[in-house]
């Protein structure tokens, strides 16, 4: 971005200065932050301005400056607008198409390995084909769809939710995607050419080293993580910046919705923790393809080398997954219970602290290893004491919904099975972090039972919600409530009976991963549960693409009487997200009794401005230009693509791949006339 220096006021229009009744003084007592004072100035210093009548006029619909925005900020149309569009709604859109792509993918998958455990001692697939599939699966949903799909759904709704027309660094939010998306056609790619990593979705080393897994499918799950990691920490990079700078006039930090506080700590995790499994992943590569002895004992590496950097990032990558659904749950329950989440300041600090927490655990995933007993004994520790501000969470949560006055819409019922379903998940998590359980239960079906309970409960379940309750932002349209109570029931009832059997499974001892079983164990009937579970799952998710497909009701600008920013647009959103920014004096602007604050003017219409606000206070500060639709992240996209499998092959396709990228890379940052990209 840089500073546009076209001429003109940049100001804010408050309905006082339009004339209106000042806002009343009750609504701001209510949240009890003052006006930042920049703004009552700002208001009170300039005239009012020509937008202080255009804000009337935009609330009123007018259309004449909307048509030239729209115009100015719509991406180009037909084919290239598939390779140039930088616009984040459409990015997002695409991301979170790919990331319920690689959900399915993955759910086939599921399926498979079900029904060949469906009876003892079945054909179905074989142990080579079988390692593979649990390899594929595990690796797709924890890299392919459960932490992408957060960050694509941030990239939709952050700059909705403060008030802004678009997030920062719109190209490389573009490049970011089409990485993703190559890296993971890449992965299925290999799979279906019958080279499939096979060494589970954490490859430990000496098991992927190029002794035991002497074909390429290590080495395509290896770049696949390069990909999909460059392609997460660009992501956060935007979502970062965009909330730190690109507010509304009057957000300050103690006045931004729980969702985007959520982001933001879920974004510099990402910084911290991506890293780790990068360099891992390289390392491995490197001892592959080059000979580099990391993880090679005999020559001074270290096997647990890899165990460190993975679990310090796979550790944190559960919250990656976990912290920002706690945000959908906390937007869902404010709408629907028609008031504020109840402790608005511990439940950030509870947010900020799984942040910090979560970083402090990795080595409980390493019970299991020669590590020294009295260093367990502190993750153990340490793993118990990061239930205490999810239960924080809890607790507000339900002080919430305790006065309210409950509307039970599907997104509430998704909402309510989380609690339940996590409570369970969170439970066998404190059995496991005890040592000795964990050394008995280590690799039975007790972990895979534990691991999906989290995951499915934490995260798939408030993702349902979530799109429940912002699909009518997306597209305009509800979904139909019955087909949706159909899902949800299919979904909860299929999700216990293929889950639950397999804590019992672990305790009677099956371990996982294993292709097959025989009779004489007594798993039989157990097993069958499960698989028959795992089909009503599918059903239910079946049911939940008709329903988008068939959706057709018209939903109106705001449903669901909300109260955050994202809903004071027309749904589905302009390409400029807001006809005329908003300005706001609380948390839930659109509950004031009058609406938002003001609007800013003095923004261009027919050029791609922002207003760049201050970090901590929203304090308006400049003007900036954002860059206009272009081929280059896509073409650089496919560059990068091209060197990360050219080096699979070969060491040199880092040195001649590096050329193409080069020049992408230099068009992409070429002074345009308008001296503008990013
Ligand atoms: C939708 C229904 C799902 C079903 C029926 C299902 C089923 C399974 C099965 C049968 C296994 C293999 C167990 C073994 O042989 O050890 C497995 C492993 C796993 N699943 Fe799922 N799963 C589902 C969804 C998910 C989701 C949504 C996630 C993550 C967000 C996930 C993450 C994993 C992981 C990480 C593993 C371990 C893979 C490994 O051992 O390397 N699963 N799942
Ligand atoms: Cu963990």
């Amino acid at each position: 971005m840089t500073r546009a220096d076209a001429a003109g006021p940049l100001t804010t229009a408050t309905p006082a200065a339009a004339g209106a009744p000042p806002p009343a003084a009750s609504t701001q007592a209510a949240d009890g932050v003052p006006p930042p004072a920049a703004l009552t100035h700002a208001a009170g210093g300039v005239p009012p301005c020509a937008a202080a009548t255009h804000a009337n006029a935009a609330s009123a619909g007018s259309s004449v400056d909307a048509a030239a925005l729209e115009a100015t900020w719509r991406d180009p149309p037909g084919w290239r607008g598939w390779i140039c569009a930088v616009n984040h709604k459409t990015i997002s859109r695409r991301f979170m198409v790919a990331c319920f792509g690689f959900f399915i993918a993955g759910g086939i998958l599921a399926l498979l390995m079900r029904l060949q455990l469906a009876q003892p001692s079945l054909k179905l697939v074989d142990a080579r084909l079988y390692n593979q599939l649990f390899t594929m699966h595990g690796t797709t949903m924890m890299f392919l769809f459960a932490v992408p799909i957060m960050q694509a759904v941030a990239t939709y709704l952050v700059p909705l939710m403060i008030g802004a027309r678009t997030v920062a660094f719109p190209r490389m939010n573009a490049f970011a995607f089409w990485t993703f998306l190559f890296g993971g056609l890449m992965l299925y790619a290999a799979f279906l050419a019958g080279i499939g990593p096979d060494a589970g979705w954490f490859a430990y080393v000496p098991l992927s080293n190029l002794h035991y897994s002497p074909e390429k499918g290590v080495d395509y799950w290896a770049q696949m993580i390069t990909f999909t990691e460059l392609s997460g920490l660009l992501e956060a990079i935007v979502i970062i910046t965009t909330i730190l700078k690109m507010r509304a006039p009057g957000m300050s930090l103690r006045r931004m919705p729980l969702y985007v506080w959520s982001m933001l700590v879920t974004s510099v995790m990402v910084l911290f923790a991506l890293p780790a499994v990068m360099l891992g992943s390289t390392a491995l590569i490197t001892d592959r393809l080059v000979g580099t002895h990391f993880y090679a004992p005999a020559q001074g590496g270290d096997v647990l080398l890899w165990q460190h950097l993975f679990w310090f990032f796979g550790h944190p990558e559960v919250y990656l997954i976990f912290i920002p659904p706690l945000s959908f749950i906390s937007s869902i329950i404010a709408t629907f219970a028609r008031r504020p989440v109840f402790g608005y300041t511990a439940m950030v600090l509870s947010l900020v602290a799984t942040g910090f927490l979560a970083f402090g655990l990795w080595v409980h995933h390493m019970f299991a290893t020669n590590l020294p007993e009295l260093g367990k004994t502190f993750f153990t520790a340490a793993s118990l004491m990061i239930a205490i501000p999810t239960a924080i969470q809890i607790f507000c949560w339900i002080a919430t919904l305790w006065r309210g006055r409950l509307v039970f819409k599907t997104p509430l019922l998704f909402v309510l099975a989380f609690f339940a379903i996590l409570l369970l998940g969170g439970l066998t998590g404190l059995m496991l972090a005890s040592v000795p359980l964990d050394l008995q239960l280590h690799d039975t079906y007790f972990v895979v039972a534990h691991l999906h309970y989290v995951l499915l409960g934490g995260a798939v379940f408030p993702l349902f919600g979530a799109f429940f309750y912002w699909f009518p932002k997306f597209t305009g349209r509800l979904l139909s409530e019955r087909l949706g109570r159909w899902q949800f029931w299919l979904f909860f009832i299929g999700f216990n009976v293929s889950f639950f059997p397999m804590h019992v499974l672990g305790l009677q001892g099956m371990p996982r991963r294993v292709y097959t079983y025989g009779a004489e164990m007594g798993w039989a009937n157990l097993n069958l549960t499960a698989s028959a579970g795992a089909v009503m799952i599918a059903v239910s998710v079946l049911l939940f693409i008709v329903n988008v497909w068939r959706s057709r009701q018209p939903a109106g600008d705001d449903p669901w009487r909300a109260g955050t920013l994202e809903w004071g647009t027309s749904s589905p959103p302009p390409a400029a997200n807001f006809p005329l920014l908003p300005v706001v004096r609380s948390r839930f602007p659109l509950w004031e009794k009058d609406g938002v604050a003001g609007h800013v003017c003095g923004l261009s219409n027919t050029q791609r401005e922002v207003l760049i606000t201050s970090g901590p206070d929203a304090h308006p500060d400049h003007r900036a230009r954002m860059p206009e639709p272009t081929p280059w992240p896509f073409i650089a996209a496919l560059a990068t693509t091209a060197l990360f499998i050219g080096s699979i092959y070969t060491p040199w396709a880092v040195v001649w791949g590096a050329v193409p990228v080069a020049i992408a890379c230099t068009a992409w940052f070429w002074p345009g006339r308008q001296g503008s990209k990013s």
